[in-house]
């Protein structure tokens, strides 16, 4: 597996020193996918709600080049209020580091990062996956690769709506990426509580997680990522009429302004957020602090088994 030179918060070194419960966190949902100020307050929650579980948050990121396990108040205030920082996925960490730079880190690095620093699940709102014209464009997240070789359980709300989710289900397919629905046999859409697929598989608790990890451990599968799909409750959903009304504004505008590459998703997270008055930032934030819990739910009913 890949080592990184990572510094480790006190606190993430000490719990995994010791084994105890401990869920990563990205930081690009707060350097480019929330707006300010609102993300920083929500990256707090965020940490919140893992420890209201029982488990020891680990944000991760870059400062100054430096990438952190684990950051601390002050490096969290950093990345989600100065200008400039970068968002980083697997590829960018090596110029990021080499060039001092203060760096959010996505779905595929956090992840990359957290699996080297041993710890094996992850809490985010809505992974990146195949975008609508791909076909054309061949936009389709690092994170997805990246969860076909990283030992991690990434706890999502699906994927993003304005992503091609059919598409997505069959590349994770192809890439060997296990996804199961928490409570479900329906495809979250971020946003929506359905995307409109049907999933092989369900889970109904936290310890039947951990015993699907046990299980490939057991069969000796150590690379490979397991999606733990958490839909929100249809009555906390985006309105659906609003969601399709407002996608279909953003992606308009996205072709107006020849906005591709990274800047895509941020670019449209943030007409979400200015088009819906707030309704999809409010939706967000649930998203990242329900799937919060049941990541740290999972960490803790994982560590029981190695205890
Ligand atoms: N989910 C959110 N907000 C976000 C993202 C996901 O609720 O900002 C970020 C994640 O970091 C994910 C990234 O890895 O968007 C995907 O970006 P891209 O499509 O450029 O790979
Ligand atoms: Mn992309």
């Amino acid at each position: 597996m890949t080592s990184f030179h990572i510094r480790y918060g006190t606190e993430v070194a000490d719990a995994l020193r010791d084994g105890r419960p401990v869920v990563a966190l990205e930081s690009t949902i707060v350097s480019h996918g929330l707006p300010r100020p609102d993300n920083l307050l929500v990256a707090r929650q965020i940490e919140q709600a893992v420890r209201d579980a029982g488990a020891i948050p680990a944000t991760i990121g870059m400062v100054g080049g430096e990438l952190v396990v684990g950051l601390d108040d002050a490096q969290l205030t950093r990345l989600a209020t100065v200008d400039g920082v970068s968002k980083l996925s697997v590829r960018d960490l090596a110029v990021a580091a080499a060039t001092g730079a203060d760096g959010a880190t996505t779905v595929a690095a956090t992840s990359a990062v957290a699996a080297a620093a041993g710890i094996g699940v992850f809490a985010t709102g809505g992974l990146g996956g195949v975008h609508r014209e791909a076909a054309q464009t061949f936009d389709e997240s690092a994170d997805l690769v990246t969860l076909a070789r990283t030992p991690i359980a990434v706890v999502c709300a699906g994927v993003k709506s304005i992503l091609d989710v059919g598409a997505t289900l069959e590349r994770l397919e192809t890439l060997g990426v296990g996804v199961v629905g928490y409570r479900t046999r329906r495809f979250p859409g971020f946003y929506l509580s359905d995307a409109g697929f049907d999933l092989d598989w369900s889970v109904d608790s936290p310890e039947q997680v951990a015993d699907v990890l046990s299980a490939r451990a057991a069969q000796g599968v150590h690379h490979g990522g397991l999606i733990v799909a958490n839909p929100l409750p249809v009555d906390e959903q985006l309105d659906p009429e609003l969601h399709d009304r407002t996608l279909a504004e953003g992606l308009a505008l996205l072709a107006r302004d020849s906005v591709t590459g990274k800047a895509v998703t941020p670019f449209l997270l943030a007409h979400f957020h200015s088009a819906t008055q707030g309704a999809s930032l409010a939706v967000n934030v649930r998203i990242i602090l329900r799937n919060a819990d049941l990541a740290a739910r999972i960490a803790v009913a994982a560590a029981r088994r190695t205890a």
